[in-house]
């Protein structure tokens, strides 16, 4: 046998794991996963029989119920999922090697015109495209506001980016805040705001996502979350980016949480669903979307409204490239869904765009895991060197910035260095460690020998950044937070560079996150929310700012796609 389903049929027949010789009856492969649990047991139990690997494939960061068929693929080899960004090389049976094309939307265009000419399969009020934080937030409160929600995911798990977001997420004037006596302004996160994004931001929309940001906490707070946790990221005057407590990842907190909220409101969430065409009427209104099932085909959904919350585009590089031929070849740190089909999706039904040529690049991903190291190691405390042993930039710049100097530097990388104290009040380096980038010494000459920098000139860099916080003013990079000195051993020190991260760009919208067409009139019953959209964030993004983005955004795009729907 070559592939699972091979397999399988020699055991049972094709009923061993479809409920009839014609195949999958849903998209999300229902029948067929709880055929795989019922004979070899859920995730957890998988797990917990792999305690004594290192990295087992069957506990993972992914959020909601993670399907066994993301990986275990019955007619094709099958591939771990974790590998699009990892590369685990895990022994999997029947298993091929990660690799993935895009795929243009409008491939197969007479099937595409053949469903559409069909009719639609199926109603709702309200179709939301994408199950990252934009999606799931919009869907919680379309639900919250009365309407008939569909999601649709084009991947085989959800969550989108923003299962992976680490650092935090930005609000002024919180509670978490006040109970940690940090005094912040919505003005001045408005102004950092601005400042990040060159002044190129629509201000209308940098006002929404500021003056409803510590709403946006605590209407997650009541969902569950624990938003508790308070640091420090690029570009911001003031600590203001929220995250569980102990420094643990935001993004697979905040996404679980919605997700189960989500779930919990009866919205139909469909994976393996990819959205290739938003459909109107004559008269310019939307009327659904056409849906391009993995397993079922393409078919109509009929809807008042629609809110694309498709995200960014970081992962496609040839599309990066041709926005910022700079950028052309480089790594990203994104989901592989990532690839801006949504984009095309938009612009095909008339959606206008804005700053599509600013796509940001982080500055520390890690190059010997593939995975991005956090803004708040650096928040925490950690420092930037070169392979002099010495210092270069204000660490906690904004990301261009950043990314700039350590491109400057010979081998285009840099190493970030800490101490245990840091490692402590983060509890997302635990994660760094656990996947072997780390490394480690009982003194600064230790770690320089590890890393090749001369050990001398690396303690005194330390010794000196270390007097900098003593004096609670760094005269050599001004960097304005100096919040520990590095003296705790062990010292660690991860290699990083710069990595596609995020498109500042998208579909134009107003602040009721309605799309704009070319000549300025607003779609009627289109709506987007997130890294799908452009100017929140002008030229370029401050960490954090996307998680409150989405957030905000989708909840008010869930919110007013629920009303549109209800008056028409
Ligand atoms: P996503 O979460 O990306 O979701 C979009 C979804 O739409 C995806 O699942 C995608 O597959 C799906 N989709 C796309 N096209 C279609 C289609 N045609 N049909 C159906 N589905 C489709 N920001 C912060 O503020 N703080 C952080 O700490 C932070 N850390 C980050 C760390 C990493 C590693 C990365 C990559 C990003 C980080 N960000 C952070 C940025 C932030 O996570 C994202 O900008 C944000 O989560 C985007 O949310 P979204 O809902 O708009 O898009
Ligand atoms: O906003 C981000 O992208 C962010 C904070 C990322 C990170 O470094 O954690």
């Amino acid at each position: 046998a070559d592939v699972l389903a091979d397999f399988h049929g020699e055991m049972g027949g094709c009923d061993t794991c479809h409920v009839s010789k014609k195949g999958p009856t849903d998209d999300n492969l229902t029948h067929e996963n709880a055929q795989c649990v019922s004979c070899h047991g859920d995730l957890n139990e998988i797990a917990a029989g792999e305690k004594d690997l290192k990295i087992s494939p069957h506990k993972s960061h992914l959020i909601g119920e993670i399907a066994c068929t993301s990986c275990h693929i019955g007619h094709e080899k099958s591939v771990a999922y974790c590998d699009a960004c990892h590369s685990f090389g895990f022994d999997m049976p029947f298993g091929g090697k990660w690799e993935r094309k895009f795929v243009p939307i409008d491939v197969q265009k007479d099937a595409q015109d053949k469903a559409i000419a069909a009719g639609p399969r199926e109603t709702t009020d309200v179709v939301i495209i994408g199950s990252g934080g934009a999606g799931l937030a919009a869907a919680v409160s379309a639900r919250d506001n009365g309407a008939k929600v569909i999601l649709l995911e084009k991947e085989p798990v959800a969550g989108g980016n923003t299962k992976l977001a680490a650092g935090g997420m930005n609000a002024a004037e919180t509670k978490p805040q006040a109970a940690l006596g940090i005094k912040d302004k919505k003005e001045i996160m408005i102004e950092d705001t601005m400042k990040g994004g060159r002044n190129i931001n629509d201000p209308e929309l940098v006002k929404v996502l500021a003056n409803n940001s510590s709403d946006s906490i605590d209407w997650l707070t009541a969902m569950g979350a624990d938003m508790n946790d308070v640091g420090r990221m690029g570009g911001a005057s003031v600590n203001r980016s929220h995250r569980p407590t102990g420094g643990a990842g935001v993004g697979a907190h905040v996404a679980q949480v919605l997700w189960d909220n989500a779930v919990k409101r009866g919205t139909d969430i469909r994976l393996n669903s990819r959205v290739v065409r938003v459909l109107k009427d004559d008269s310019g209104k939307v009327t659904g979307v056409l849906v391009e099932g993995k397993y079922t085909g393409y078919y109509v959904i009929k809807a008042d409204a629609v809110v694309m919350a498709t995200g960014g585009f970081a992962r496609n590089n040839d599309r990066v490239a041709k926005y910022d031929p700079k950028l052309k070849g480089f790594a990203a740190t994104n989901h592989p869904g990532a690839t801006g089909d949504g984009l095309d999706v938009a612009m095909q039904a008339g959606a206008d765009t804005r700053d599509l040529e600013w796509v940001q690049a982080h500055p520390t991903l890690s190059p010997r895991g593939g995975v991005m190291v956090t803004e708040a190691v650096r928040g925490n405390g950690a420092i930037l060197v070169n392979r002099e042993g010495d210092r270069f930039v204000n660490e906690i710049t904004t990301r261009d910035k950043a990314s700039a100097a350590i491109l400057q530097q010979k081998g285009a990388s840099a190493f970030l260095v800490f101490d245990d104290s840091v490692r402590k009040s983060l509890k997302k380096i635990e994660n760094y460690v656990h996947l072997g980038i780390v490394d480690e010494g009982k003194t600064p000459e230790e770690l320089a020998k590890k890393i090749g920098v001369p050990g001398t000139e690396l303690a005194k860099t330390i010794a000196t950044y270390n007097g900098f916080v003593k004096s609670g003013k760094d005269t050599q990079f001004e960097r304005p937070n100096l919040p520990r000195e590095l003296g705790t051993a062990p010292y660690y020190a991860i290699e990083v560079k710069p990595a596609v991260h995020h498109s500042m760009g998208g579909v134009k919208i107003d602040t009721k996150t309605e799309v704009k067409a070319k000549d300025g009139h607003l779609i009627q019953g289109m709506y987007a929310a997130g890294e799908a959209t452009g100017g929140v964030h002008g030229a370029n993004r401050l960490g954090g700012n996307a998680i409150s983005d989405i957030v905000t955004f989708g909840r008010i795009a869930g919110a007013e796609a629920a009303k549109y729907a209800k008056e028409h």
